[in-house]
């Protein structure tokens, strides 16, 4: 790659935005000067206004290809579908997938990330085995093949490989269902280095590590993995599901004494590194140690409302001066502005209320509130230097179409409100991302052929 210089005439920087910014990114692809009140000279122009693009820090990339699926009253389930009805289903479409159609899956929904303006993703991994649960000759295959996607799309990809021992609290048997998950920590943190050993010097991929749930792992378990990737490296990114339904909360109740998100705190003392994905039934008292924690809530908004899950005590959380990010997770919807639309629609419709997020400040921009946050929560739970357009972090940002009709005459301090509430078009015209160029005037650079493969694997799916 050689250095390029940019010019945006308007730029969201970390302090908000700026006019006539000179961006100059290095041949790593990261972004090495940027001058306010620059002249444009030979710099390139970008089209419109320039935002940093988004992490998406939690993706569960097979599921794309079941968007769509489970929308139906399940036979058998005499209309009470729920989370755990959907799980089934999951369970089902997930038994037989091959490490090549995870591939093409993978590689069809980080296209759609990449052009509705996501940068980077968290992959929360936990498909590892052949359908009989007997592991591939690569003990790191399935893995192999989500980060495979992403270097192809090109975006910068956190791989979870995730920790899944037991079917549920009190170190429960795991089921058929789960067979394909199943490692024991030793097992998983081998899966861990061989990746590490694999990308340790390229700055689109870091390696971290998930334990499932707390219903899948026990305080033993949880310990051993968490220490053994401390010793490969003390920084690396700690993601787990938690508190999503209620039955899970009352479950943990019942076999601990403790609600989830309370016995994590005692027993684990999740900090920065960790990110709990849901967190959506916390008393207040949890909802306060969660955010003093610096741990990241994930949170996913459109799947949420999907599953069934219940609603995360936004206000409690950001007045607390909680840290947040938001993933698509299931893929019904692959796009931060509904992740972040619904989550402020949610509080509106439970309080009857408008503007419930935005903060202090009489003028504060609810559009400029929440995409902040959700960069520095993701940047910091996919533990990569992204999510701000800022010297030495990666040159992946976004380039909004200024003939977005929302966004006409907008003044750049409603330019996010307007993007976030006011429209259903995608406004993302152009996207690099560590500086390369990969979505053009709104079409990403392989798409015909990514689209193509992923047709032909849903064809074999379905029928
Ligand atoms: C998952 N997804 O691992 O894909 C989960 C469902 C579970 C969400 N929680 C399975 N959204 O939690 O047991
Ligand atoms: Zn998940």
């Amino acid at each position: 790659m050689t250095r390029q210089t940019l010019f945006a005439a308007n730029a969201l920087l970390p302090d908000g935005w700026a006019e006539n910014v000179r961006l100059e990114v290095d041949a790593d692809g990261n972004l090495d000067q940027i001058t306010r009140g620059a002249a444009a000279g030979a710099a390139t122009r970008l089209a419109g206004p320039v935002l940093p693009g988004m992490p998406n820090l939690h993706s569960h990339a097979f599921q794309r290809a079941m968007a769509g699926l489970a929308e139906h009253v399940a036979p058998g389930s005499s209309g009470d579908d729920s989370f755990w009805t959907w799980r089934e289903v999951m369970y089902r479409f997930v038994g037989a997938l091959t490490p090549e159609q995870v591939q093409a899956i993978a590689a069809q929904l980080y296209v759609e990330m990449l052009k509705a303006g996501y940068t980077a993703v968290g992959e929360f991994h936990y498909l590892h085995h052949g359908p009989d649960g007997r592991p591939y000759d690569d003990i790191a295959e399935m893995s192999r093949r989500t980060i495979a996607a992403a270097g192809a799309s090109g975006i910068g990809i956190t791989q979870l490989p995730v920790l899944y021992s037991y079917g549920g609290f009190g170190a429960e048997k795991a089921g058929e269902g789960q067979r394909r998950f199943l490692n024991d920590p030793n097992r998983l943190l081998r899966i861990v280095e061989v990746l590490k050993d694999s990308h340790e010097d390229d700055p689109q991929v870091r390696i971290g590590l998930a334990p499932h749930s707390l219903r899948a792992v026990t305080l033993e378990t949880l310990d051993e993995v968490v220490a053994g990737l401390t010793g490969l490296d003390p920084a690396a990114p700690i993601h787990l599901h938690i508190a999503e339904q209620v039955k899970e909360v009352e479950d943990c109740l019942a076999c601990s004494g403790r609600r989830p998100v309370e016995w994590l705190l005692e027993n684990h003392a999740p900090d920065r590194r960790w990110c709990l994905i849901h967190a959506t039934h916390m008393s207040e008292a949890e909802t306060k140690g969660l955010a003093a924690s610096g741990a990241v809530a994930g949170l996913c908004p459109t799947t949420e409302a999907n599953l069934g899950d219940g609603l995360f005590p936004a206000v409690d959380f950001l007045a607390a001066g909680g840290a947040w990010g938001i993933g698509s997770d299931s893929h019904i919807s692959v796009s931060p502005i509904e992740e972040l639309r619904w989550l402020e629609y949610g509080e509106r419709l439970a309080r009857r209320k408008r503007n419930v997020l935005a903060g202090e400040g009489a003028d504060a921009s609810l559009g400029h509130r929440l995409y902040s946050d959700a960069l520095a929560g993701g940047a910091q739970a996919l533990g990569r230097p992204i999510g701000a357009l800022q010297v030495g972090r990666r040159a992946d940002f976004v380039v909004l179409d200024p003939a977005a009709p929302v966004l006409s005459e907008m003044p750049a301090a409603r330019l996010l409100d307007a993007m976030i509430f006011a429209g259903n078009r995608n406004p993302v015209r152009d996207v690099m991302v560590g500086g390369e160029w990969l979505v053009c005037e709104g079409s990403h650079r392989d798409e015909r052929k990514v689209l193509e493969d992923y047709r032909a694997v849903l064809r074999t799916l379905l029928s």
